[in-house]
């Protein structure tokens, strides 16, 4: 039975209970995305943040084998300070991870699927996994989060892709699984530490009011899957877009002599990149992640009010 897995902070739980609104926040963005201690600063700051707009935050990973949702701040340290010692979980590990009672840090596919056991339907994080560069000729490098976002019923409030990814094919692979890509006041597909990216939106909306209805129509309907809600970084966090891409090609060809490959390469690239912008990077990528959980709670206000 599910109730043998799954672990509802009693926040979480009392929140569900009262159809109040709860937005999932990711773990991986702790452990592998960022260094300590603005792993950890940035993770409760994101809690606060959720909190201060009315919801309830609800932080997922993996302790001891259990999926929990909703950590403590003694456990959000614990995985900040752990951070790369804590295993990187997506779908495919999590029978794995459990069965041998291990901790983790959960991707963008694995909080989603958790969430959906929770029942909760709004999800914020930075950036989504999706197609690497150079997939079609070599890699076949295509994140799991992009068939999490093709059937599980979360919707996920992020900042785009960061053009470490192939941003196109990205596009592509979503919209041959029907996953629908709205821009939160926005014409163009942001591409995480840059508002733009060359590349349009299928549905520019303006208020999460209006996006709750339609993300309600969809899912009345039975049309499964996510949405993904790509909200821009502000502008005065932007990084200038010379000096992000001159470090993104860096990183990438580093990663290429260095053979990294899997699951370790989006964390490889984005310590590179802090280390080429000086710190730049992590900035703007504490930022965005702080206004993707007010517009997660902003949405997940509206979808409780339908
Ligand atoms: N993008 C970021 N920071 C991150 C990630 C993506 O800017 O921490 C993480 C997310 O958890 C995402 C995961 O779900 O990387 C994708 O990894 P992969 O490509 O191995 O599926
Ligand atoms: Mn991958």
């Amino acid at each position: 039975m599910l109730t043998n897995y799954l672990q509802i902070a009693p926040p979480v739980l009392e929140a569900l209970e009262n159809e109040q609104p709860v937005v999932a926040l990711e773990s991986t963005i702790i452990a592998h995305g960022m260094p300590f201690p603005q792993n950890k600063e940035t993770a409760l700051r994101v809690e606060q943040l959720v909190r201060e707009e009315g919801a309830v935050p609800a932080t997922i990973a993996i302790l001891g084998g259990q999926l929990r949702v909703g950590l403590s701040e003694e456990e959000i340290d614990y995985i900040a300070q752990k951070g790369k010692k804590v295993h990187k979980a997506s779908r495919r590990d999590i029978p794995f991870l459990v069965a041998q009672k291990e901790d983790a840090a959960t991707t963008v596919a694995a909080t989603m699927l958790i969430a959906k056991m929770a029942g909760l339907t709004v999800f914020a994080t930075g950036g989504i996994g999706g197609v690497h560069r150079e997939t079609e000729s070599k890699s076949m490098d295509i994140s799991a989060d992009l068939q999490e976002l093709a059937k599980t019923n979360v919707v996920v409030v992020c900042a785009g892709v960061k053009s470490i990814l192939d941003i196109g094919l990205t596009l592509e692979y979503l919209e041959t699984h029907g996953v629908p890509v709205v821009g939160y006041q926005t014409n163009e597909f942001p591409s995480f530490y840059t508002r733009e990216s060359g590349f349009n939106v299928d549905y520019r909306i303006d208020s999460t009011a209006e996006l709750a209805k339609a993300i309600r129509m969809k899912w009345e309907m039975g049309l499964e899957g996510s949405v993904i809600v790509a909200n821009p970084i502000p502008s005065e966090f932007e990084m200038p877009i010379g000096a992000i891409d001159q470090a993104i090609a860096l990183a990438l060809n580093e990663a290429k002599q260095q053979n990294i490959s899997g699951k370790k390469i989006t964390p490889f690239l984005l310590s590179h990149i802090k280390e080429l912008t000086k710190g730049e990077s992590l900035r703007s990528n504490i930022q965005l992640v702080y206004n993707n959980a007010k517009v997660a709670a902003q949405l997940a206000k509206s979808m409780a009010n339908l």
